[in-house]
């Protein structure tokens, strides 16, 4: 912000140094506490998506209260699903076509699956039945 703004102004720097050269021989009796101004590094890039969006080819599933959210996913090919159990009960995450099966999952436990076939993928965990997922991967 404050860094780069001295170039835009030309001929001002010139009469800032003087001032400050004049400062110096007035104030120099030793003490030359001045000497240490506070260059700031840049600030960082700021952060652009800030949205909490995940990004791209990576999409996430939560299982909570004996459900899959979302119930309904779409992915594309390449994509990585990460699924996480958020339940106090194990939970697996199983493609009823044998494409992928987790493990049973304990709270807080994560699997991921990188789709690489499109398709409509019909999920349960197999300890709970009817809990039901379909994911769209196109
Ligand atoms: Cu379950």
């Amino acid at each position: 912000m404050v860094g780069r703004s001295v170039r835009s102004v030309r001929g001002v720097p010139v009469v800032v140094t003087a001032g400050v050269a004049a400062a110096v021989l007035l104030g120099g009796c030793g003490s030359s506490s001045s000497s240490s101004t506070p260059t700031t590094p840049p600030a960082t890039a700021p952060t652009t998506n800030a949205t909490g969006t995940a990004p791209s080819g990576y999409l996430r599933v939560t299982i909570k209260d004996f459900a899959f959210d979302p119930s309904t996913l779409q992915a594309k090919v390449g994509q990585t699903v990460v699924v996480t159990n958020a339940d106090s009960v194990p939970h697996n995450w199983t493609d009823k076509g044998g494409a992928f099966k987790s493990p049973d999952l304990n709270q807080g436990q994560s699997y991921s699956y990188t789709f690489q076939k499109a398709g409509t993928y019909n999920v349960y965990c197999n300890i709970h039945p009817d809990m039901l997922q379909t994911v769209v991967v196109t």
